[in-house]
């Protein structure tokens, strides 16, 4: 059978980095995560700017981030979460199509807490340690997708 395709903005996103679906988002694994657990909630329409979104579809961002972060952040033994909306290109947007990161966090994760805002800002290349960050594989972020996937039995439709 042939798999579903999405679009993220300029990206085609295959079905197997989907892990959660409702009315109006995705929710996609990342493919240059800036520590484990960062995913995206995206819009299902593409649409650059949160300002572009209807009520109906900007509540049910906020609502799908709110379940998606209550997962990772239990299942990446984290304490807290980023959500950030990069809005517009001088905000650091690089996909221009409106999205929220999904950012796990715990103790210690970045030497002072708003480094974070510098990573996302680095226009997504450089790890605080320094090592590049490589697009990971195909495989690997199916293989986080389908951990992820049993947690949204409700939203895979
Ligand atoms: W932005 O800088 O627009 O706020 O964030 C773009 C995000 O999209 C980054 O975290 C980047 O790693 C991610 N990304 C880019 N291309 C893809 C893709 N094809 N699949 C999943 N994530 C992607």
């Amino acid at each position: 059978m042939l798999s579903r395709m999405y679009q993220f903005g300029p990206h085609t996103i295959t079905e197997s980095q989907v892990f959660f679906k409702s009315k109006y988002s995705l929710g996609l694994v990342n493919l240059k995560p800036i520590t484990p657990g960062h995913v995206l909630v995206i819009s299902r329409r593409v649409v650059p700017r949160l300002r572009d979104l209807n009520t109906e579809e900007a509540t049910d961002m906020m609502l799908s981030a709110q379940k998606i972060g209550n997962v990772v952040e239990k299942q990446y033994q984290c304490t807290s979460l980023t959500n950030v909306i990069q809005d517009g290109p001088q905000a650091g947007q690089t996909v221009p199509h409106v999205h929220m990161h999904v950012i796990p966090r715990k103790v210690g994760d970045w030497a002072n807490n708003d480094d974070i805002y510098d990573e996302l800002a680095e226009k997504n290349k450089i790890r605080v340690d320094n090592e590049e960050r490589m697009p990971r594989s195909e495989q690997e972020m199916k293989q986080e997708a389908d951990m992820l996937r049993p947690f949204f039995e409700d939203n895979n439709t």
